[in-house]
């Protein structure tokens, strides 16, 4: 098949760079860590490794070197769409190339012809109270299909160390296939009275989601786009980090993908799209259901930071201006849903929020990050059960986290294992002694 055999050939190619830098240049330095590193999330520490994407403070994210509009632009085109094939995204972020139409029409059928999310999984979803969270459900759904595991299979039947990665593909291929079909199982489970949609198999992965969560177009194209944007932020955010993490002990993508999912459910994190929904809410609540004026939401934006909240949607830890996911998001409203109130009211945020935000002084990044416009555009498409949103953002970033681990295990990347100090370490280096 095209992307097996593009991918072995990047591989091949790649391994000796990897094998040289260890080799040759292993004591070269390449960050140093300051005590407000060790003690604060290891902020800026620069020992991940990833050719996946990129995050630049200013400019945001590039895909393989690719920014979202380039990327968006040059991915080929679902036929009658302007959205592009998610399929093309993850050859893509598989093997460095923007694929071509016959690329992504054999990666599309081979990814249709794995969906097929096993009863079993669906049995035991049902078996879990009603209100439990989806991301509890989405993470439980991945943990319990982990017995599908081809790696698992292959480790135990003594494949050598530098085949990892092809069983590493087979299942996150699978995985894929079926996060879409997991995903709105769980939504029609939990919301629509357990009337599950059969997957499509004429239809491409963001088609085929939107089909099976019962939702008209262009909500096909909304799910291109999101799984597109939410794919990949370089290798230390939360959830990547947690799935790489788990990863490097040999743990099959199923455990990974279940740790991403863990990590992801934080409201710092992948949450915060919720949060953002849940808090325009509380607003409106206040207010009587209406929009509030200008000046009453920066009186409620003032409230929430002064009860020691955090705005949701707003600062990064490594961006430090507006991020270009949420700029994709807001042209997308702006040309299909400009009217939305939502949407107005959330773009009154983004003229409000970062002024107060420097005022207070504390947030390093006053700038909108993702999650303050996605929730807007499923709200607008009916999907309004807003705790259901990270979901969505989880199918997408497991497009990146499982590229990544299928080159850790290509390029033979180790278990991961920094090392602690002690507090009194810390206060040694400082110089502090005791009186
Ligand atoms: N509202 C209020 N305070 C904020 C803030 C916000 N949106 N963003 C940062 N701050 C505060 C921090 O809480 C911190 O306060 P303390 O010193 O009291 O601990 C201070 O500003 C400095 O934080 P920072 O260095 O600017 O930001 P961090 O790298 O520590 O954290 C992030 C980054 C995203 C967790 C933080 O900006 C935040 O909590 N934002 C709101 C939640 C959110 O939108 N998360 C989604 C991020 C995107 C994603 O991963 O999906």
């Amino acid at each position: 098949m095209a992307l097996q055999e593009a991918l072995a050939a990047k591989i091949e190619a790649w391994r000796p760079r990897t094998t040289r830098l260890l080799k040759e240049f292993g004591d070269v330095k390449v960050s140093e860590v300051n005590m407000s590193q060790a003690i604060g999330g290891a902020r800026g520490v620069r020992c991940l490794v990833t050719d996946i994407s990129y995050l630049d403070p200013n400019e945001g994210i590039r895909f393989r070197g690719y920014t979202i509009p380039e990327t968006l632009a040059r991915l080929p085109k679902v036929p009658g769409k302007e959205m592009p094939y998610v399929e093309g995204h993850i050859y893509l972020l598989l093997t460095g190339d923007i694929p071509t139409e016959e690329d992504v029409a054999e990666l599309a059928a081979d990814i249709r012809s794995r969906t097929g999310v096993p009863g079993y999984v669906f049995d035991t979803l049902r078996a879990m109270p009603i209100d439990t969270h989806p991301m509890t459900m989405f993470s439980a759904g991945i943990l319990a299909m982990q017995r599908e595991s081809e790696y698992v299979k292959a480790y135990n039947e003594g494949l050598g160390k530098m085949d990892h990665w092809q069983p590493t593909l087979e299942d996150s291929l699978n995985l894929w296939a079926r996060l879409p079909e997991l995903g709105a199982f769980i939504y029609r489970l939990k919301y629509k009275g357990d009337t599950p949609i059969a997957s499509d198999p004429n239809l491409d992965l963001g088609g085929n989601f939107a089909h099976m969560m019962d939702i008209a177009d262009p909500y096909d194209e909304v799910a291109r786009l999101y799984f597109i944007l939410h794919s990949d932020h370089e290798s230390g955010n939360v959830s990547a980090h947690a799935g790489h993490l788990v990863g490097s002990a040999l743990s099959d993508v199923y455990y990974s993908a279940s740790a991403m999912i863990n990590g992801l459910a934080g409201p710092l994190h992948g949450l915060a799209n919720q949060e953002v929904l849940r808090w325009m809410q509380g607003v409106m609540e206040q207010m009587g259901g209406q929009l509030p004026s200008e000046e009453k939401m920066k009186e409620f934006v003032w409230e929430t930071l002064n009860s020691g909240q955090v705005i949701p949607g707003f600062g990064h830890a490594v961006l430090r201006k507006t991020d270009p996911r949420y700029s994709e998001q807001r042209n997308f409203c702006l040309k299909y849903l400009p009217d939305d109130p939502i949407f107005k009211f959330v773009d009154m945020l983004y003229h409000i929020v970062p002024p107060i935000l420097e005022e207070q002084g504390k947030a390093k990044n006053p700038w909108p990050n993702v999650d303050a416009q996605s929730g807007v555009i499923q709200w607008h498409y009916g999907l309004q059960e807003y705790d259901f949103y990270t979901v969505l953002f989880g199918i997408g970033r497991s497009i990146g986290v499982l590229s990544n681990i299928i080159w850790d295990r290509a390029l033979g990347y180790p278990i991961e294992r920094p090392k602690s100090v002690t507090t009194a370490m810390l206060e040694e280096v400082a110089g502090i002694t005791s009186e």
